[in-house]
């Protein structure tokens, strides 16, 4: 091949083998350093994103390629000139106040950094005062803010806000899970004045970067993003329709045995075996959703197919390093349980007073189902039970994650980030199984884990912020009742946990439960 086209492809297959050779034999041609990263280099990462764009290459591939861009910029740098180090762009980046979301934004980063955009990461939870004054510190020519919940989506419209108070008109980019254009253009646009991009990934943050950095079509971009209005007054289109008084859901049956509990005391545990955890873990989330894998990750690594065998190689590396540091832990306990009206008292066992109550919300229409309608009523003075739970994976997980990323090895920051997420949610199912066992209704032993990650089983566990229960605000009461401090998780003045790898769940026994949504909240 020739050298341009050698070098273009070292950075598409992600490989370093014979690497700095061929940019020695480039630059022993005369060429520039510079003139070597913004050509054959750069091409290289062009034609990752088209790839990438086209489905024919994967997160995961395109962080390895990423690695060789690091390296290879890396290695050049020592023969360049200061003044060389010149970017495409810079862009200073966060995850809003109260979000301690990370994943996302690292992903970013890490994109942008690799195809010549100097990126300040300043991490997470990160008032407007601090945007500011980074705004003025580094002259950014854009600012992208991240977030995982709705509660951030609203946070990002009281930032954009405050940039615009401070004189900022830069365009901003904005992304996250539970964020979408329709709400970037009806909310945090108007809030700010001036162009706001929705980023759907960190792939469509690089091309909005480029287009705003290209004068031929800057303009466009910009006059697309830019709404006037104000923003504020977020009114959640809830059409009040009256809720016929019902005692309880038709759908959900009174007339069933109230299960007894083997204990109510407290239980915190460091969950010793990681391999029985990640053996919970949903393969289709760990492979799919965050290393991007496309298709039956399991059906195809069976069948020994070459990217689904390298991409499990490469997570089984990535769990070796996660097996010397990474610690599970959980909190639970079961409450006797007492539902009344909108309300669903807790108590410790035989306790007149409550220990605390929730209020959840009733579905307006269709089945009207309703959390606390899964809390039987009392039978000869026995009440029924919930449980509640906080699991974690992410102790010492940011800090290794962050350390490999600025070593350049993209594929195991992002890896220990997933795995750490992707085990809080299996070190969920894994508690689940066990209350159940607790609760006396073990699930047969032909269950399967894929029908496990379905809930075919008795009861079902819902998290605050999801539909069924969508106040985020109700954590508060698991923190008085669970005290998960002490398995190392904290509530943050957005009700998110920190570490982000964690996750809380109420747990009902219910053979009627079902997921559903009170259809409350709020559109984002
Ligand atoms: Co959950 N979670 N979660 N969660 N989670 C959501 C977000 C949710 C929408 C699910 C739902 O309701 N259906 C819901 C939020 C609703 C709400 O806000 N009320 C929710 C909830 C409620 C929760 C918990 C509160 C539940 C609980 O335990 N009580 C809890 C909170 C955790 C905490 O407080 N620490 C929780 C926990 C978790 C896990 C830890 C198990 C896990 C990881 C979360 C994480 O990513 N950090 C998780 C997951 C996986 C999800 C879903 C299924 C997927 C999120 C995801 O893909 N993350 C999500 C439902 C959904 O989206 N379908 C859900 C991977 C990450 C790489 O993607 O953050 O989108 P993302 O970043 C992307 C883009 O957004 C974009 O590029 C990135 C890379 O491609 N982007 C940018 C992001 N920032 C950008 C900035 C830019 C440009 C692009 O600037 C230049």
């Amino acid at each position: 091949m020739p050298l341009d086209e050698r070098l273009a492809n070292y950075i598409i297959e992600g490989t370093r083998d014979g690497l700095i050779a061929d940019l020695e034999r480039k630059r022993g041609e005369g060429a520039a350093p510079l003139d070597i990263v913004n050509g054959p280099l750069m091409a290289g990462m062009a034609e990752v994103g088209r790839l990438f764009n086209a489905n024919e290459l994967i997160v995961a591939e395109v962080l390895q390629s990423a690695e060789a861009m690091k390296a290879a910029v890396s290695h050049l740098e020592h023969f360049m000139e200061k003044a060389d180090t010149a970017k495409r762009g810079k862009v200073v980046l966060a995850t809003v106040k109260g979000d301690v979301h990370d994943i996302g934004k690292n992903l970013v980063e890490i994109i942008l950094k690799n195809n010549g955009y100097e990126v300040v990461n300043l991490g997470i939870k990160v008032p407007p005062e601090d945007l500011i004054k980074a705004y003025l510190e580094h002259k950014p020519d854009a600012i992208g803010l991240s977030g995982l919940l709705v509660k951030s989506a609203q946070q990002m419209v009281i930032t954009a806000s405050d940039l615009k108070d401070a004189g900022i008109e830069i365009p901003l980019l904005v992304g996250g899970a539970a964020l979408s254009g329709k709400f970037t253009q009806t909310k945090i646009a108007p809030s700010y004045g001036h162009a706001v991009c929705y980023a759907k990934d960190a792939m469509t943050g690089l091309r909005l970067m480029n287009e705003l950095m290209d004068p031929a079509r800057r303009e466009t971009v910009v006059r697309a993003n830019t709404s006037s209005g104000n923003g504020f007054g977020i009114t959640t289109t809830v059409s009040v329709t009256s809720i016929p008084l019902l005692k309880r859901s038709p759908r959900v049956r009174a007339d069933l045995l109230i299960p007894s509990v083997a204990t109510l005391d407290r239980k915190v545990r460091l969950v010793p075996d990681l391999r029985e955890i990640w053996s919970y873990i949903n393969p289709f989330m760990l492979y799919g959703r965050h290393m991007g894998y496309r298709g039956d990750f399991e059906k195809h690594f069976a069948a020994r197919e070459p990217k689904a065998v390298e991409l499990y190689q490469g997570m089984e590396e990535v769990k070796r390093e996660a097996a010397e540091f990474m610690k599970v832990r959980a909190v639970w306990q079961f409450f006797e349980a007492e539902a009344e009206v909108d309300a669903l008292h807790l108590f410790a066992r035989g306790a007149q007073e409550p220990l605390h109550t929730f209020r959840f919300k009733r579905q307006r229409q269709g089945d009207f189902l309703f959390l606390s309608d899964y809390v039987l009523p009392a039978q000869n003075g026995k009440r029924d039970h919930l449980a509640l739970f906080v699991v974690t994976a992410g102790e010492g997980v940011r800090e290794r994650s962050e350390k490999a990323k600025n070593d350049g090895y993209y594929f195991k920051s992002h890896g220990l980030q997933a795995l750490a997420i992707e085990s809080a949610e299996a070190c969920a199912e894994w508690l689940h199984r066990r209350i159940r066992e607790d609760w006396g209704f073990p699930d047969p032993p032909e269950m399967t884990m894929a029908q496990r990650f379905t809930s075919r089983y008795r009861g079902k566990r819902y998290s605050f912020g999801y539909p069924a229960c969508p106040d985020l605000e109700d954590q508060t009461g698991i923190w008085k009742l669970l005290k998960p401090e002490e398995i190392g998780v904290q509530l943050t003045e957005g009700m998110m946990m920190d570490p982000e790898a964690s996750v809380s769940a109420l747990v009902f026994h219910h053979p009627d439960c079902t997921y559903f949504s009170v259809g409350e909240s709020p559109d984002t």
